[in-house]
């Protein structure tokens, strides 16, 4: 049962995840439209179950609410992926959207830290700016205890951009946290993450 459900509330912000990492439902109801789409991506493509309800305070802008829902959704992965025997540990992946290229390596290693080369970065979505899907991806790997490293390759229109970097993560997410046949333990020569 790789599943998890997370509540959080602050004076900024409150968020809802409830996570399954090997599949379920798929919402998102933030607030922001551009982010719902997003984070519906991110559920399809890493086979997951992910059901993501905030109330922020999108008034002000909607950098607190972008920053605690990755909070909240690195916890949901912490918790799922509990000691973190037998996965995989690592994941790649690059993903095309038309003319955009984007890639994302992660590890699932218990340790934070998260890097962001987007060329597009100060670009908007409608006003949505790409930017803060750095913030987003960092508060992830800080709750998830996990390496995020995600790429822009080419591209130039910031939708595309945005979902390449989504569905790249996704998929990086789906590759590392799968079963692997051939590790009984937990992966690394620590014999702990
Ligand atoms: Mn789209």
């Amino acid at each position: 049962m790789r599943k998890a459900e997370i509540e959080r509330t602050t004076k900024e912000t409150s968020v809802r995840v409830a996570l399954d990492l090997d599949g379920g439902a798929v919402s998102a109801a933030t607030g922001i439209g551009f982010f719902d789409h997003m984070l519906e991506l991110l559920g399809k493509h890493a086979a997951a179950g992910l059901e993501v309800k905030a109330e922020g305070d999108i008034d002000v802008d909607y950098h607190h609410t972008v920053e605690d829902v990755g909070l909240v959704i690195g916890k949901a992965i912490d918790k799922a992926l509990g000691e973190r025997r037998g996965i995989r540990r690592y994941g790649f992946a690059s993903i095309p959207m038309d003319e955009a290229l984007c890639e994302a390596s992660i590890d699932l290693g218990g340790r934070p830290y998260e890097t962001f080369q987007c060329a597009m970065k100060h670009a908007k979505v409608r006003d949505f700016e790409v930017k803060l899907l750095d913030e987003f991806f960092r508060a992830v790997s800080v709750e998830g205890r996990m390496n995020i490293h995600l790429r822009q390759i080419c591209g130039d229109e910031a939708h595309h951009v945005c979902e390449g970097i989504f569905k790249a993560f996704a998929r990086a997410l789906r590759q590392a946290a799968e079963d692997d046949p051939r590790e009984s333990g937990v992966p690394s020569s620590k014999g702990v993450i």
